[in-house]
């Protein structure tokens, strides 16, 4: 028997891979684990989709709805997208074979609030849960579960679905034992309880994950890693947004409005919000906690220089060079490091209760500050709204940040109207570019345009906004928030014609 699979009454339970694929049939409702690339199945999926190729080339397209707890990785996403094996998915994905199904439409996606999605399952939102197929670290002699590189929404995947098949995982550390707090207090309303959580490091939960093992119908042994993307080195808009940012900490605390201790820091996903952590460094901060959803390479370095003492999180997202670190120094990061599930990461009662600091990356704003974080020209998917509004709506401060240009400045980000909005005016305290910082707090609709356009927009773009606010002012319908509605999209649409949203 495996070291790592020790209840003895799962033993006549251990098969392949592709004998535990058997046991998915199509049309079922399938809910896996895995969060920004680290822990998710990566055996059984693969053997599924070898199946769904076989059945679909017989002329019985084999299709399942997928629910994780964010994106995964080729093995998961990847696999089942390249044969058409989804016709559902939700929440947050990044898998580029998903991406272009979702966009040729042939996809159902469904983008969701990250703390959402358990509470939305427990309501039956969803339907019923056919099977969950976890990766975990280990089985304990007892039955508990000891959860893997994230932790997702695999409490409720373990307690809804009717069936459970684990992947024992042992690349996973062995030292990710003890580092988890998996909260069972969770009820449904009308019967919630307030959520012991006060300070970033509190501990409300047990390091385990419990499932009964009646419903256990499979256990794969795997040794593969987590997919691991390695970042870009900080380019020099990253950087310089970073600046910015750390500026305008410096003058809140220099204000009396933040201490040096700041608030638990909330970072994104992606190379700026990674390049940001790397600034925070330079900043001379100390002893700062996070209270995120992804521990990336940028929080170790923050955490091995003291200047986060710890960090709350539901996943890591490390590249090989992280996961070399953390493995080198596990019983250092040991101790600093939390890894919660998503519903109690992402919650807006703790995230207002602890005054989060979000910092998330952006598509495109407007003159106004609506945020738009998901679609391109208001229709292609890119990734997914993730947990950026649960920070957004709920954080002391919320922040988004992107270059002011992107494609090689053939697209402004900031624009006159944003083409989809993800977190409206109301939920956008700070923009952010290379080009410079909007502190929008306290500013009505028209200062915001006007702060926006001088500070944020690119000297490529910013006549142009300028000119379609000064026009938009002088003949708007309305004056609070002026707009000239047929021309309020039309860089979005230029762009969709010629490729650029640059005027002729
Ligand atoms: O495309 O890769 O083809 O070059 O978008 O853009 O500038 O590298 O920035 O990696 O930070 O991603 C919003 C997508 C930004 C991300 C988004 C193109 C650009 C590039 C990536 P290429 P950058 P980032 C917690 C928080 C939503 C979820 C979230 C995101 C690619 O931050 O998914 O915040 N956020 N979760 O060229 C056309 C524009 C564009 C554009 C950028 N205006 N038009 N393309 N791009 N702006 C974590 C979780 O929830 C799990």
């Amino acid at each position: 028997m495996n070291d790592r699979i020790l209840d003895p009454r799962l033993r006549d339970r251990v098969m392949t891979a592709g004998e535990a694929a058997q046991l998915i049939q199509p049309g079922m409702t399938v809910a896996m684990s895995g969060f920004t690339g680290a822990g998710y199945p990566k055996a059984v999926p693969q053997a599924l989709a070898a199946r769904m190729e076989q059945s679909a080339g017989e002329g019985r397209p084999f299709r399942i709805k997928v629910l994780t707890g964010a994106s995964t990785a080729p093995e998961l996403d990847g696999a089942l997208a390249k044969v058409e094996g989804m016709e559902l998915r939700l929440p947050y994905q990044s898998d580029p074979n998903v991406r272009e199904r979702i966009n040729a439409g042939t996809l159902n996606y469904i983008d969701i609030h990250l703390s959402h999605v358990a509470q939305h399952t427990w309501f039956g939102f969803f339907g019923d849960i056919d099977v969950a197929v976890i990766e975990v670290a280990g089985i304990r002699e007892d039955g508990l579960l000891i959860p893997s590189s994230s932790v997702g929404n695999n409490k409720t995947w373990l307690e809804q679905a009717d069936k459970v098949i684990l992947e024992v995982n042992r690349w996973q550390p062995a030292a990710l034992e003890g580092m988890h707090d998996i909260y069972y207090g969770t009820a449904l309303p009308p019967g919630r309880k307030p959520i012991p959580l006060v300070k970033p490091d509190d501990r409300i939960g047990e390091p385990y994950l419990r499932v009964e093992p009646a419903r256990i119908i499979a256990v794969v042994e795997t040794d593969a890693p987590d997919r691991n993307s390695a970042f870009s080195p900080p380019d020099e808009a990253s950087r310089q947004i970073a600046r910015h940012l750390l500026d305008f900490l410096d003058h809140e605390v220099q204000r009396g409005r933040l201490t040096d201790r700041l608030l638990p820091l909330q970072s994104g996903v992606g190379n700026i919000a990674n390049a940001v952590l790397a600034g925070l460094s330079e900043g001379g901060y100390k002893g700062l906690a996070a209270y995120t959803e992804v521990i990336q390479d940028g929080m170790l370095g923050l955490l091995k220089n003291g200047t986060l003492r710890m960090a709350s999180a539901t996943s890591f997202s490390l590249s090989p060079a992280g996961i070399e670190e953390f493995n080198a120094n596990v019983g250092f990061y040991r101790e600093r490091i939390l890894l919660r599930p998503q519903e109690i990461s992402n919650h807006p009662e703790l995230i207002r209760r602890l005054g989060c600091i979000a910092m998330n990356g952006m598509i495109e704003a407007d003159i106004y500050g609506n945020v738009n974080s998901t679609h391109i020209a208001g229709s292609r998917i890119m990734n997914g709204i993730g947990g950026s509004g649960d920070f957004a709506r709920n954080g002391y401060l919320s922040v988004f940040m992107s270059p002011s240009t992107a494609k090689g400045g053939k697209i402004s980000g900031i624009v006159p109207m944003a083409s989809h909005v993800d977190h409206t005016e109301h939920d956008t305290m700070v923009i952010v570019t290379e080009q410079g910082l909007a502190d929008l707090r306290g500013l009505a609709p028209k200062q915001r345009a006007r702060l926006i356009i001088e500070r944020c927009a690119h000297p490529d773009y910013r006549p142009m906004l300028q000119d379609y606010f000064d026009r938009a002012c002088a003949n708007s319908y309305g004056k609070h928030t002026p707009h000239l509605l047929g021309e309020a999209l039309s860089w979005h649409q230029r762009f969709v014609d010629t490729g650029s949203m640059r005027g002729a």
